[in-house]
């Protein structure tokens, strides 16, 4: 049917008398167009706790970050993962960390972001970590064997796949709070927009019990930068994402 509809739509065009129905066709094939496009997550930030891209100067879309010390830098063009800036951290003496607030501290919270390091295998190497006030709820770090690891209170557990250097990957998140042991932490991995099936690693045992109010982009390493992109956060489920 798709190959057959252009030389139907010349058709039509060459009898002005079909013109309207053309004209139907072209916009029902353009709204067919958009539906199957939309179906990401980030095009635009409407609906989310938190969207940043760190375009222009400093942060975008009107949300409120802090840049702990100064080594954190919302201004990166060198290598940029999505637009023109990223988010790009070191540690100089402290970790590079910039912070913004979750509005609702949910207890159940979603979050994505594209990043990279430049060295896989420096331990320790913190990516993002969820927190309320100076407690912290969930961490993704890249450990010196080059694997993620997530830690959900006194439980962790790492990933499958060797994280490469200078290589973007696309991370989703997603923090449960305990209600006795039972806390859920799990991450999901690829090097595309599109949300794998399996995720990376899960635990279903995190003892972290309270909600999440704020977010840490972390460069906690002085040999290895951490780079990140396109941070999402929301109190539902986040699905692919925009390229
Ligand atoms: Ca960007
Ligand atoms: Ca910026």
């Amino acid at each position: 049917m798709r190959k057959a509809l252009p030389a139907l739509l010349v058709l039509l065009l060459s009898c002005s008398a079909f013109a309207g129905d053309v004209r139907t066709i072209l916009e029902q094939r353009s709204d067919q167009t958009m539906a199957s496009t939309s179906t990401c997550y980030g095009n635009t930030c409407s609906d989310f706790l938190i969207c940043q891209n760190f375009e222009g100067s400093g942060y975008d879309n009107g949300e409120s970050w802090t840049d702990v010390y100064a080594n954190s830098n919302p201004d990166y063009t060198t290598t940029a993962l999505r637009g023109a800036e990223s988010w790009y951290g070191y540690d100089t003496g402290s970790d590079a960390l910039a912070r913004a607030s979750i509005s609702g501290t949910p207890s159940e919270a979603w979050f994505f972001l594209r990043f990279q390091v430049t060295n896989s295998s420096a331990s320790g190497n913190k990516i993002v970590t969820l927190r309320y006030g100076t407690t912290t709820r969930m961490t993704v770090e890249v450990l010196s064997t080059g694997y993620l690891r997530i830690t959900h209170g006194i439980s962790s557990k790492d990933g499958t796949t060797p994280i490469a250097n200078s290589t973007t990957y696309y991370l989703w998140g997603y923090y449960k709070a305990s209600t006795g042991g039972n806390g859920i932490a799990t991450i999901w991995l690829n090097t595309s927009g599109t949300k794998p099936t399996d995720s990376e690693a899960t635990l279903p045992d995190g003892s972290q019990t309270g909600s999440v109010d704020r977010i840490y982009l972390t460069g906690s390493l002085t040999t290895s930068a951490t780079i990140i992109d396109q941070v999402l956060v929301d109190d539902s489920s986040i699905g692919d994402v925009c390229e």
